[in-house]
């Protein structure tokens, strides 16, 4: 049952760790720190036959994209193209070339994208104590510019909640514990291990290809399945040192936690707190499939969003290699 009055973050997470400072006074990119060049190796050992997975949604389609409501579509004109040669507004260049450009209009965090450090915050801190008034007017710190500079490569390991629970996706609001993560790991002969970048399939945006947007958003509500928040799971993606959580849906966590009354606890307590680098709306079920057919859940993993001069976020099309 939802609590009557949410309880406020600083209260809900007093115990849940925090990497603030961890990383020195002027770090801004998390726990993109544990992702050496012995992680990147560990991914590259992770790669045993060559299959390309791209988990990036199609941009800008006509009939509409996956994205959190309070987002606008993104929106792709033609700047360029044969008619401006046929209606005389274009000249080919010398020798005859014609091209087509185009502009797309869209929020950073409209597609399959990567969310900043700075992106969420409680209070007057973003991540590692720097003052929330340095995100006015653009982010100063903290934006996302500095993980694209570093990329986000290492071992991947998809964990399909779908499958362990046994349904094609998960319900809406449905919590993924601890212990599901754990328990589905184990199902898949697939440990996590420790820097191991984590993505969770759940079924849920298939639900908006085949359904449409009531399919993700029943009744019109956003209440999306995923991790859900406990301080054991804070605790455990601390002790694992785990850099990065990614998920087909648009928040990658469980939307409501109902004890606490509060929304995407996850992005505080994982995000804000430890600096776990968010990616959001993968496309997981390709890569899912091809995991349950041959056994294979660990793969190479590589995340690389745009440098976005004071970007709360980027897109990005992420690349797994199995
Ligand atoms: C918000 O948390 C508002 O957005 P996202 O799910 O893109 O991080």
């Amino acid at each position: 049952m939802a609590a009557a009055k949410p309880v406020h973050f600083s209260e809900l997470l007093k115990n849940a760790p925090k990497n603030w400072g961890r990383f020195g006074p002027n770090d801004e990119i998390g726990g993109l720190n544990f992702l050496t060049s012995a992680e990147v190796l560990r991914g590259i050992r992770a790669v045993k036959q060559g299959k390309v997975f791209t988990l990036g949604v199609p941009l800008a389609r006509p009939q509409g994209d996956p994205l959190y409501p309070s987002r606008s579509q993104p929106i792709r004109t033609m700047a360029m193209d044969k008619g401006f040669y046929i209606s005389g507004k274009a000249q080919p260049f010398p020798g005859g070339m014609e091209y087509a450009d185009d502009v797309i209009t869209m929020y950073l965090q409209g597609t399959t994208q990567y969310d900043a450090l700075g992106h969420v915050w409680h209070g007057d801190t973003i991540y590692n104590g720097y003052d929330a008034k340095t995100t006015m007017g653009g982010l100063q710190k903290c934006s996302i510019q500095p993980i694209a500079e570093h990329g986000v490569v290492g071992r991947g390991v998809l964990i399909d909640a779908a499958r362990y629970k046994g349904k094609e996706s998960l319900d809406a609001g449905e919590r993924i514990t601890l212990d599901d993560m754990l328990a589905a790991a184990k199902k898949q002969n697939t440990p996590i291990e420790k820097h191991d970048i984590i993505i969770i399939h759940t079924g849920w945006l298939k639900r908006f290809y085949d359904q449409g947007a009531e399919g993700i958003f029943p009744k019109g509500a956003f209440n999306e399945p995923g991790l859900g928040y406990s301080v054991e799971l804070a605790k455990w993606f601390h002790e694992m040192e785990i850099p990065s959580l990614g998920s087909d849906t648009i928040a990658s966590e469980q939307t409501n936690h109902e004890e606490s009354g509060t929304m995407i606890p996850l992005h505080m307590a994982l995000l804000h707190y430890q600096g776990v680098i968010f990616n959001e709306i993968d496309w997981t079920h390709d890569l899912a499939q091809d995991c349950a057919k041959d056994g294979q859940y660990t793969f190479l993993f590589v995340g690389a969003p745009l440098k976005v001069v004071g970007g709360a976020g980027s897109p990005v099309n992420p690349i797994v290699i199995k």
